[in-house]
């Protein structure tokens, strides 16, 4: 296995390319609705681990799946990602004013902006998948457009964002909270390694073990991101820090304890690596990649 550090650059370089991807599939515009192609740019260019584009792209990799193909259904992943995260540092919702280092996008912006910039982000992921370069087969379009669909919407993150927004309300157990989190964080996750699967018309055996390696990995990120709330500073972090405790939120630090919730995410890892066992020595990106989310400083 080679190290962390090399996994970094593996990562930055698969960056490169997805940055190279996004910035054509959103070219700024100038007429009066470019201000919000210009809100969208800012939200998804420049910045971000694109860890989902590249599970996207590894996944993509166990099958040999062309490589633009695996970028289009990658940048597509991040689009939603990206709309996410502006609409999550929304007054209504996290009000952050800090995301990747920089001012969220309301803040650059304005509120209504940053709404549509989601908005316009979120629906060109599905044009994205829709299109034929993504895919020359329209079924194979068709899944990859019913995977993204379930992996963000109600039954994904968007349900997974509704219940942590009432999760102070809700007394949740902890298999609420591993619930919520399945939802919210490792849908996407998930759907990202299934999607690469699903570009080569793989089995469903491919695309569940992949999705099942895909919510390991989901449940250990969302720990290593519940120990950076606790750990890091915003100005390491790209973004504020300390809200959970602050908010009284239960997180898997709260309920396992620091050490304990470290524990937890190693042992994800472990599992997340036995799901894919299956694909032999090809899947060295994907064993690399489980243990970099516990390793993040960001
Ligand atoms: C608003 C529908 C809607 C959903 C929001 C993603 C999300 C759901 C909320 C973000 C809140 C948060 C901090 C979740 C923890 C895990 C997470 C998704 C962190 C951010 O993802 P990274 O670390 O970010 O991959 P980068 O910037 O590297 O892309």
């Amino acid at each position: 296995m080679t190290t962390t550090h090399s996994f970094a650059a593996t990562l930055s370089e698969c960056a490169t390319a997805v940055n190279a991807t996004l910035d054509r599939l959103l070219p700024a515009v100038a007429t009066p609705e470019g201000r919000v192609v210009e809100a969208m740019r800012y939200a998804a260019l420049d910045g971000g681990k694109r860890l989902r584009p590249f599970l996207v792209v590894a996944a993509a990799d166990l099958f040999n799946v062309p490589r633009e193909r695996a970028l289009r259904a990658g940048a597509a992943v991040e689009m939603v990602h990206c709309y996410s995260l502006v609409h999550d540092d929304l007054p209504a919702m996290d009000d952050d004013d800090l995301r990747r280092g920089r001012p969220t996008v309301h803040k650059a912006f304005d509120e209504a902006t940053a709404i549509l910039a989601g908005d316009g982000l979120l629906t060109q992921a599905f044009e994205v998948l829709a299109d034929p370069a993504t895919h020359p087969d329209g079924a194979v379009r068709a899944a990859l457009v019913t995977e993204l669909a379930k992996g963000s919407g109600a039954a994904g993150m968007v349900g997974g964002q509704m219940i942590d927004l009432q999760a102070p309300n809700l007394n949740l157990d902890d298999a609420g909270l591993i619930r919520l989190q399945s939802l919210k964080t490792g849908a996407l996750i998930a759907c990202s390694c299934r999607l690469g699967a699903v570009l080569a018309g793989a089995p469903d055996s491919a695309r569940d073990a992949l999705g099942a390696y895909g919510q390991a990995i989901g449940f250990a990120f969302q720990i290593a991101d519940d120990v950076l709330d606790v750990e890091s500073s915003a100005q390491v972090a790209g973004k504020a820090t300390g809200k959970d405790a602050a908010a009284g939120k239960a997180t898997f630090v709260s309920r396992l304890g620091l050490e304990g919730a470290i524990a937890e995410a190693r042992r994800l890892v472990e599992q997340a690596i036995g799901q894919i066992e299956i694909f032999g020595p090809a899947a060295e990106p994907l064993r690399q990649a489980a243990v970099f989310v516990i390793g993040r400083k960001t």
